[in-house]
């Protein structure tokens, strides 16, 4: 099947109506309160956060394409929390690094934001350039550096970023675990992990963690007129950082090891929203 996003005279914001009219009417649930990217690690969550009302596989609704990669989950799941709101949990991230382009990688924001959420919580999975957190920690987004040298926003499309990734809500996350750090994510484009030289670079720009996922989708978000929360699984530390070589072993099993810890997290957090 091809995807509608691919057509470049179509408009993606309707796309992404029809993906949420799609959602609507295969879970039965008319509109979402918050939605919810999980990224490597952080699966567990949903089933923390309250009663999986629907689940579907990406690949049945508009402009969604199947994961790339082992270790992620491709379905949108409706939840209904204890506080009787509506999660929609997107495991179908689409990377940039897939180059199905730009707008495919917000596809899934986009509709989040059609189906009424005024909510997202970006999560991922990411390299950490400060040492303190080896072994598994979970950080706040606190800001990015967007090196992909690309946007979701088309045409003059002036977005202000400011407060891009909300401090009332760090704030609130915070009220959960008092002891969770922030930092500022680096989007590369990958999907090839950093040279040690590049890492010192991110560092120098004043960055704390390195990924592959989150700065495009926030920048969506936000122009959606969404609230961001973003939380980073730091998996490993970034190359040169850690004195062993990087491997996707390596990040899924430190991910097995955390999730239930930041799954009880993410949920907690969910509760308070
Ligand atoms: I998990 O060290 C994970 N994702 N760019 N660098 C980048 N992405 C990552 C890393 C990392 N770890």
């Amino acid at each position: 099947m091809t995807n509608p996003l691919n057509d470049e005279n179509a408009n993606p914001f309707e796309i992404a109506k029809k993906a949420a009219q799609e959602i609507a009417q295969k879970t039965g649930v008319e509109s979402h309160d918050i939605a919810l990217t999980l990224g490597s690690g952080w699966a567990k969550a949903a089933d923390l956060i309250g009663e999986t009302v629907a689940e579907i596989p990406g690949s049945e609704i508009t402009g969604f394409s199947k994961p790339a990669v082992v270790g992620h989950v491709g379905t949108i799941r409706s939840i209904k929390l204890p506080n009787g709101k509506h999660a929609l949990v997107i495991g179908a991230r689409t990377h940039y690094y897939e180059n199905h382009g730009v707008r495919a990688v917000v596809h899934s924001v986009r509709t989040a934001a059609a189906t009424g959420a005024k909510t997202m919580i970006l999560t991922n999975g990411a390299g950490g350039i400060k040492p303190e957190w080896a072994g598994g920690a979970a950080v706040l987004i606190s800001d990015h550096i967007n090196l992909t040298a690309n946007s979701p926003l088309e045409g003059a499309t002036f977005i202000d970023l400011t407060d891009l990734y909300s401090k009332r809500l760090r704030d609130l996350a915070r009220e959960v675990d008092p002891s969770l750090d922030e930092g500022v994510y680096v989007q590369f484009r990958g999907p090839h992990y950093e040279t040690p030289a590049e890492v010192q670079m991110a560092k120098t720009m004043g960055g704390h963690i390195v990924g592959m996922s989150t700065a495009l989708e926030a920048i969506a978000a936000r122009e959606a007129g969404m609230e961001i929360l973003g939380m980073s699984l730091i998996t490993n530390l970034a190359a040169g950082i850690q004195s062993t070589p990087l491997s996707h072993a390596e990040v899924l099993e430190a991910g097995r090891n955390a999730e239930a810890r930041i799954g009880k997290l993410l949920s907690e957090i969910v509760a308070k929203l």
